[in-house]
């Protein structure tokens, strides 16, 4: 079987990390691996596949003869050097916003609009981690029914955010219990026992830029620009796992054994749905998966073609490197590398 040379950029981040592991556990067919991070961490040493590894530098001359490189480092970092990288014969796939929303970039989910990958021209884009767990449940919908309209308000972990996030997370709970006050880092309010209705900056419209992301990148991806997403993201005290409180009008008629059909036979989707018996999905649950899991389909109560769900997905897996890595896949698939 053929083998390929892979690179990682940002590998010390939460998503680096997890697209190692995603690497490792998917056995995807890596001949050579390096793992690229800024002049900050290199020298520091990675174990991948029970053998060390020392993180480089990133440079021109580290993407020489490697066929696929996995970007996670930022958007600044990502428009520094996925140019550079597709110009020595690298294909990118980038989980950043920075090319997304370019009209020459392929902005990718597998189970939703896999055959996109096939006209890029160097970098594939991995969207935002709510916009791909919303897809992923809503697709399969869609593509029956129509969807004309999504109200979606998220529940984002502190993860997305990175390290820092995920640091203030925990010194300001353990502050709380020993009566100080740690002061957020990274985020723009404590987050402990707390939710802040503001992920990524604002824009003059008054929505976040995590607003918009979930408004253009669902249009990209399932291919209808005239759907209609009303969105509201959420920062809330979880580490790991992102829900979503969903209703979608539809152009047809849909009932709730429908929807449950539609979503159980749904490729990346598990439905756990028995309320009676407390039955519905949970991050601290999802975390460490890779499905997307929904649960409380109800007919909208309303909206006259409504249905209303929760849909949870672990942020750093399927909102980012295994979607990252199945883009991979694909390429390796489709005979594309
Ligand atoms: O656009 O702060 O992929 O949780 C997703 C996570 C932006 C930041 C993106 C967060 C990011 C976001």
């Amino acid at each position: 079987m053929k083998s390929y040379n892979v690179a990682i950029l940002g590998v010390t981040g939460a998503v680096g990390q997890t697209m190692m592991k995603v690497l490792e556990e998917r056995d995807f067919p890596v001949n050579s691996i390096k793992f690229l991070a800024s002049e900050r961490s290199a020298g520091k040493e990675i174990e991948f596949k029970g053998e060390r590894f020392k993180v480089e530098a990133v440079s021109e001359e580290a993407f020489e003869g490697v066929d696929i490189a996995l970007f996670s480092a930022g958007g600044d970092r990502s428009k520094k050097w996925a140019p550079v990288a597709v110009s020595k014969g690298t294909v990118v796939i980038d989980n950043s916003s920075a090319f997304r929303m370019e009209p020459d970039v392929p902005l990718v989910v597998p189970e939703v609009n896999p055959e996109d990958v096939k006209w890029h021209r160097g970098i594939i884009a991995n969207p935002n981690c709510s916009t791909i767990q919303m897809v992923v449940a809503l697709h399969p919908i869609h593509k029956v029914k129509r969807i004309k309209r999504i109200v979606v308000a998220t529940y984002q972990a502190v993860s997305g955010a990175g390290a820092t996030a995920i640091s203030d997370l925990e010194n300001e709970t353990k502050a709380f219990f020993e009566g100080r006050y740690y002061t957020p880092q990274a985020l723009p309010h404590h987050i402990a026992f707390n939710v802040i209705p503001r992920i990524d900056s604002f824009d003059e419209s008054g929505y976040t830029k995590e607003e918009l992301k979930m408004i253009n990148e669902t249009r990209k991806i399932m291919h209808d620009p005239d759907i209609k997403v009303s969105p509201t993201c959420v920062r809330v005290p979880v580490f790991v796992g992102h829900s979503e409180v969903v209703t979608i009008e539809t152009g047809l008629p849909i009932t709730v054994q429908e929807a449950k059909e539609l979503l159980t036979k749904a490729p990346g989707v598990i439905v756990e749905d028995d309320p009676a018996n407390n039955v519905y999905p949970v991050p601290i649950e999802v975390a460490g998966k890779d499905d997307v899991f929904v649960g409380r389909i109800r007919k909208d109560a309303g909206f006259e073609n409504g249905l209303s769900m929760w849909i949870v997905g672990d942020n750093l897996r399927k909102g980012a490197a295994t979607n990252a890595i199945q883009i991979a896949e694909l390429l390796v698939k489709y005979n594309l590398i």
